[in-house]
């Protein structure tokens, strides 16, 4: 080989030949040193082989709303570019004060799959605006995703149940949540979208929904819309029977109670006092001993 490439530089170098065939000559002479190049590519994969692990997320940047109930994350892609089926581990880890809805993620990938695992991002109300960065490792692999936390919403209705912590006896996840309850939508036609509250545990009561809020607020009123559109009628799929609580201090106070509800709006208005959280605790409904279905719970000072 060497010997041939020899007399091909010598007849280049040679004055006497014709420039075509120079050219024809200086392609055939990086040919051969290619292939002489190439016979060295086994040994650089003869190296021991990378991670066979591949890591990506659905998205390329996450926006956060430092408030409960905002449903917000990403999608991660956890996969086996290797021959062979693993276990594998994927860690999440994200800075102080943002939270994961998990930091692991541990699973057995066949040869050439793809796992997809949702993963929900949230920050607490005090959580400085600004970029933060959530790293995801696994094996060799290392992947950065940008996180934007944006300044807390505002609500100027001066509905206090908006934009805080809400929790439910029992939830007919995943379209009947309790955060449906206080997400500002009041349209009962919206049912079943993740817009109001159902509770899960059909033919039992009571059941309760509830509102926490950051500070003790002076309270007056509370309204309660349940189901009732023109297809899941109050009178029929609607509450019908409930007692409005306060947290004051330690102890739940009862502050209003209805009965024999058929609208699909109430309006419990009552002396305003100091509670730390309100919830109403259903007793029946007009379907009868089957579900409690609120649309929204809006509580106001007055
Ligand atoms: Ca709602």
């Amino acid at each position: 080989m060497l010997s041939t490439l020899k007399i091909m530089l010598s007849t280049l170098r040679s004055r006497g030949a014709d420039p075509a065939r120079r050219r024809s000559l200086a392609v055939t002479v990086a040919a051969v040193v290619l292939v002489v190049l190439g016979g060295a590519v086994p040994a650089i994969a003869a190296r021991p082989a990378a991670s066979p692990l591949t890591l990506a997320t659905d998205v390329g940047q996450v926006t956060v709303n430092p408030v409960p109930c905002a449903n917000q994350g990403f999608q991660l892609l956890f996969g086996n570019a290797g021959r062979k089926d693993v276990y594998a581990d994927a860690f999440i880890e994200a800075p102080e004060p943002l939270r994961l809805s998990r930091s692991l993620v541990s699973s057995y990938l066949p040869a050439g799959y793809t796992l997809k695992v949702a993963i929900a991002v949230s920050a607490p109300r005090d959580t400085p605006p600004g970029r933060y960065t959530i790293t995801l490792t696994a094996g060799d692999q290392r992947l950065s995703l940008p996180v934007d936390v944006e300044p807390a919403p505002v609500d100027d209705s001066g509905d206090l149940a908006r934009y805080v912590e809400v929790s439910a006896s029992s939830e007919n996840l995943p379209n009947y949540p309790a955060c449906g309850a206080v997400d500002g939508d009041r349209d009962s036609t919206h049912w079943g979208t993740t817009t109001g509250w159902n509770d899960s545990t059909k033919g039992s009561f009571p059941d309760w929904l509830r509102v926490t809020f950051d500070k003790p607020e002076t309270v007056g009123r509370v309204d309660l819309y349940t189901l009732d559109s023109a297809k899941y009628p109050a009178d029929r799929y609607g509450l019908r029977d409930w007692d409005v609580q306060a947290l004051v201090g330690d102890g739940w106070k009862t502050v209003a109670q209805v009965r024999g509800n058929l609208a699909g709006q109430v309006s419990s208005v009552f002396a305003p006092l100091t509670a730390s959280a309100v919830r109403v605790v259903t007793q029946s409904s007009n379907e009868g001993v089957t579900y409690s279905r609120v649309v929204e719970l809006e509580v106001y000072a007055s």
